[in-house]
């Protein structure tokens, strides 16, 4: 019966009901899993959206598949079609969503346990939420390194070869310069693997903006506990949310999120998290 179940039972899509349970001590470890829709709304796109997103966008590129310009051999014959993307999405040109204002507060109210992301934007970071609770499963743009040799390849020279269009080189062997952004053929950072177990602690899982499309990342919503309520926030239906305590929120997340925030009374606070960062 529900009377005894360990959680608070949820179901549908009632922001009331989930800020309740986040308001109640049966909550204190979150988990987020975040992927592209989170920073839609910054001006950053996406892979999957039809028409918008990336994937849609790089038949200019002449790609024998749109994958291709994240595939690890591709990129060695060829590297300029992911050099032309790594220039429209480099960080820097673009400034964290109130989404990331959410997760900031989650933090800063002492609920985030840990943010699994798939975004290479760091746009987490640049919303303050600290490096040790974010695990950047495909990797990021803050740091770069020779493919052939490891060597690691310093920041602001990434910068200018990719503003000036040049293709960065190795400057012991030669080899090319990438971003340590995770390549299809490449393995996922070891504080990924290392991470997982932790899920075994969460409360509450929030999967925010992603297609699920993507393993292993996809597979983290079946390592929480079987009574821990998981909360799906993405523009279309994804994945397989069918526990009694899922919860199924459609639509754009910064308005979504902001729901949940007025009902937690924290509207305020993230407003003023946004605007400052
Ligand atoms: P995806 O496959 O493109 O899926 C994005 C999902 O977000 C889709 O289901 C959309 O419907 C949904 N969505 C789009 N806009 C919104 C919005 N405003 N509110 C709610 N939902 C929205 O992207 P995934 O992240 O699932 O795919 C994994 C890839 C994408 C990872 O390897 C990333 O590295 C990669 N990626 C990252 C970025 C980034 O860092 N910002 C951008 C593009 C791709």
């Amino acid at each position: 019966s529900t009377s005894d179940s360990k959680k608070k039972r949820l179901r549908g899509d009632d922001p009331k009901a989930l800020a309740d349970y986040m308001k109640s001590d049966q909550c204190r470890n979150v988990f987020l899993m975040l992927g592209a829709g989170v920073s839609t709304a910054a001006g950053i796109p996406d892979f999957r959206s039809p028409k918008t997103g990336l994937y849609a966008n790089l038949a200019r590129l002449n790609l024998p598949t749109p994958e291709a310009v994240f595939q690890i051999s591709f990129f060695r014959n060829n590297p300029v079609p992911f050099y032309t993307l790594a220039k429209e999405i480099y960080p820097g040109r673009y400034r964290p969503t109130l989404t990331h204002s959410f997760i900031k507060l989650l933090h800063s109210r002492g609920l985030l346990h840990t943010c699994f992301t798939q975004n290479i934007d760091t746009l987490e970071r640049k919303a303050g939420v600290p490096e040790d609770k974010i695990v950047e499963a495909h990797g990021s743009f803050a740091t770069q390194r020779c493919i052939d040799c490891k060597t690691p390849y310093e920041e602001e020279k990434m910068k200018k070869a990719i503003k000036e269009e040049e293709i960065p080189r190795c400057e012991k062997c030669g080899g090319l310069a990438k971003p340590d952004i995770v390549f299809f053929g490449e393995s996922l950072p070891d504080k990924f693997r290392a991470s997982i177990p932790s899920l075994r602690e969460a409360d509450l899982l929030i999967v925010i903006g992603t297609s699920l499309t993507v393993y292993p990342f996809a597979s983290l919503v079946y390592f929480v506990p079987e009574d821990c309520p998981r909360v799906l926030i993405n523009l279309v239906e994804v994945g397989d949310f069918d526990r009694p305590d899922d919860l199924v929120f459609t639509g754009k997340c910064d308005g979504i999120v902001r729901v949940l925030c007025r009902e937690l009374g924290w509207e305020e606070e993230l407003d003023k998290a946004w605007v400052e960062t």
